[in-house]
């Protein structure tokens, strides 16, 4: 076994997802060296499909993040979003409804994407295959992270540590359990997804609530359907040929939108279950999580993403202050400042969740209850502006 190596960085950024790089991205741009610590390969973290709408605040972090030129041309402009339910299909228009306000359809596959070229063109260092990330010294002055990548062990001392490893990473398990208090929820069913070489079936994306379940129509180009379907949490992808896929979605749809669906083979399948988790709190010592780390929402607010984005926003002005002007407040105010976000955000997540979703443990009030929820939100204008302040990204 060699000996150890020894690196010396400011911010040791544990992820190699949006929110490492974004991070990492942001404090380079203002000369705070990081190193970024991955476990997985880059096309394994490049081949997930995830996200697809982006808030105004995402869109603004990715220019001052020096990665604004693809999304200019390749992003889809959204003024507005579908509802469709008992076989109707109404329209929510977002930009007239915030003030001009608007979202981008843009995969996260291709922010993470522009984010790694970003990082490569600066010679950013990014560490791929590490396994056995520990973070040590946590609560004290000089933290340390030690890893392995190929048999060789690392250590990296720093000022600071960057837990930006997802919902399963190691960097929220690093904090003492008396100092954490964590929220969960989880619900009793989850997506499958897939993606599909069709145009999609509606210029903008539709949530359709249906007595079979939850359906959602997405895009990610004209030629590149992205599509979603309520399923239980014992479903399995060998259970959803795509035949089998096509006739459910096609039937939870309303006639005017299942009549324009051009079905195909997917290109990408996938079943993820829903939750709520937030952690409070985001920091200890000199541990700051941004991200999943911190917590996850239900995809039905399109916020995921959307919140791994403020945070790094908060995160990376409270580190850029602490070292250009030695101010502190912004590092010890971070967790409660993205915590009143984060949280504003799970209440919308799991509202859409919760009004959209067949609950097969619903009461026959409980069913009478959601659709009265979606009817006001379809006849109320202040229904539909709390909709889409929301939808649009509240502001940081
Ligand atoms: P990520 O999970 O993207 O990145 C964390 C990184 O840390 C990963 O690359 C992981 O390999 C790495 N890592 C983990 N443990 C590590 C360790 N010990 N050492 C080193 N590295 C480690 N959001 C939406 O808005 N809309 C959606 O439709 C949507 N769909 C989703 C589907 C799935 C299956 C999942 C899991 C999430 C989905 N999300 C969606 C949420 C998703 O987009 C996240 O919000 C987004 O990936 C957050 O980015 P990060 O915080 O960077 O976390
Ligand atoms: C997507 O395009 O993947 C998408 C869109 C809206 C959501 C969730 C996912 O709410």
């Amino acid at each position: 076994m060699n000996s150890q190596e020894n690196l010396k960085t400011k911010v040791a950024i544990i992820g190699g997802g949006p929110a490492g790089l974004f991070l990492s991205q942001l404090l380079h741009l203002h000369d705070i060296e990081s190193v970024i610590l991955e476990r997985r390969s880059r096309e394994y973290v490049l081949g997930r499909i995830r996200a697809g709408v982006l808030e105004q605040g995402t869109v603004d972090l990715m220019r001052r993040a020096g990665i604004g030129e693809r999304i200019e041309h390749e992003g889809m402009i959204h003024e507005g979003v579908g509802i469709a339910f008992e076989n109707a299909l109404h329209h929510i228009d977002l930009m007239s409804l915030t003030g001009g306000k608007v979202v981008t359809v843009y995969g996260q596959t291709e922010i993470t994407q522009d984010l790694y070229q970003a990082r490569d063109s600066m010679d950013g260092m990014i560490f791929h295959e590490v396994n056995e990330v520990t973070l040590h010294q946590l609560d004290s002055a000089m933290p340390y992270v030690t890893f392995f990548k190929d048999e060789q062990s690392y250590r990296i001392d720093c000022d600071f540590v960057a837990g930006c490893d997802g919902f399963h990473g190691v960097s929220r398990k690093s904090i003492p359990q008396d100092e954490l208090t964590e929220y969960h929820m989880s619900y009793p069913f989850g997506w499958l997804g897939i993606l599909a070489e069709t145009p999609p079936v509606s210029d903008e994306v539709v949530y359709a609530s249906h007595e079979r379940g939850f359906s959602l129509c997405s895009m990610r180009n004209s030629m590149l359907s992205r599509y979603y379907i309520q399923v239980s949490l014992e479903d399995q992808l060998k259970d959803w040929s795509d035949e089998r896929f096509w006739g459910e979605f096609k039937t939870r749809l309303p006639a005017q939108v299942s009549d324009n669906l051009i079905t195909g083979s997917s290109v990408e399948k996938s079943i993820a279950p829903l939750r709520a988790f937030v952690a409070d709190n985001l920091n200890y010592g000199r541990l700051f999580l941004a991200g999943d780390a911190g917590h996850i929402v239900p995809p039905t607010g399109a916020k995921g993403l959307n919140l791994a984005a403020s945070d790094v926003h908060y995160l990376s002005g409270a580190l850029i202050d602490y070292y250009q002007s030695g101010q502190e407040q912004g590092l010890y105010g971070y967790s409660e400042r993205a915590l009143d976000r984060i949280w504003k955000s799970v209440r919308f997540s799991m509202w859409c969740t919760l009004m959209l979703h067949t609950f097969s443990e619903h009461t026959p009030f409980e069913r009478r209850i959601q659709k009265a929820d979606l009817q006001y939100l379809i006849d109320s204008p202040s229904a539909q502006k709390m909709f889409a302040e929301n939808y649009i990204g509240l502001p940081y």
